[in-house]
């Protein structure tokens, strides 16, 4: 009888996890991204946090999105230097000074402005995620919860201020150091901070669209999200909105990347039915 469920449920729950979770890999710029699915959910600071700053993050509003892919893990040095080479674009940072945050072609990329985080994106045929996009994947599929795995973070779950369990890194940490979220994707909270697509309204969640909210038409800052290796912990939560000149240069903000088209299955195919079989192995060892 036990064999039997399991294959019936083996037979009703391919299609759900396929869906789930599927991953491809962009062939431009050679980035697993993951499918984000469709979906609506509370946008903001459900917690009431007591900071003057957090009011920023409120009203908390029903946004509604529809499905995307995201890439898994923050642009990498070697993936920014790679589109730098490739497309021949003008960049005006400082390798050096780079090496000094993020010593190695794993480590994310820092001193990026809008404008180049923008560029990159372009070239890899993508573009930066929308602030809800962005707040959304992050949360992982959880539900008013503080951070991207739960109300609560340790240096075992993110790389922010200072060191300690798994966080051994003063500065930047190589990308996809700690666990990915509940949609597959790794720091979402803290190493770099992460361009947004939208301008930055204060108080735009009082006037936002419920349906792919866009950000305001116009601005003087873009958002960044997701606190950085410099940051207290409460930086880091996942409702926490920063901002700043789309063409300054700071040392902090990466930026990762998400195309809003749904793709066609090729060429992961058997990448998502490796990942497939996983989750099934997972799921049935959870069942005993
Ligand atoms: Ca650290
Ligand atoms: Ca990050």
């Amino acid at each position: 009888m036990k064999v039997l469920s399991r294959l019936l449920c083996l037979v009703l729950c391919l299609p759900l996890l396929v869906i789930g979770q599927q991953k491809i890999t962009w062939q431009k710029d050679g980035k697993e991204m993951a499918l984000i699915p469709s979906g609506s959910f509370e946008m903001g600071d459900s917690k009431n946090e007591p900071e003057n700053w957090m009011k920023r993050s409120r009203p908390v509003h029903r946004v509604e999105l529809d499905a995307f892919y995201m890439d898994v893990r923050e642009v990498t040095v070697g993936q920014f230097r790679e589109f730098v080479n490739q497309s021949g674009y003008k960049y005006g940072g400082n390798w050096d000074s780079i090496a000094k945050f993020s010593p190695g072609d794993e480590y994310p990329m820092v001193y990026v402005t809008w404008d180049d985080a923008a560029a990159y994106a372009k070239w890899a045929g993508k573009r930066l995620p929308t602030e809800a996009e962005w707040e959304y994947a992050a949360r992982g599929g959880l539900v008013g919860k503080r951070y991207p795995g739960g109300d609560e973070i340790t240096h075992d779950d993110a790389n922010y201020k200072g060191t300690g369990g798994k966080d051994k890194w003063g500065y930047c940490a190589p990308v996809g150091s700690f666990a990915a979220n509940g949609y597959g994707l790794y720091d979402m909270a803290g190493n770099v901070r992460e361009w947004c697509q939208d301008w930055y309204g204060e108080n735009y969640y009082s006037s936002s669209p419920a349906k792919n909210p866009p950000g305001p038409g116009s601005g003087s800052s873009r958002v960044l999200r997701g606190g950085r290796w410099s940051s207290n912990a409460y930086y880091l939560r996942v409702a926490s909105r920063d901002y700043n000149s789309p063409n300054v240069r700071p040392s902090t903000s990466g930026f990762d990347v998400c195309q809003d088209r749904i793709l066609p299955l090729a060429p992961p195919q058997e990448a998502t039915l490796q990942a497939t079989k996983e989750r099934l192995y997972h799921w049935q060892a959870t069942r005993g």
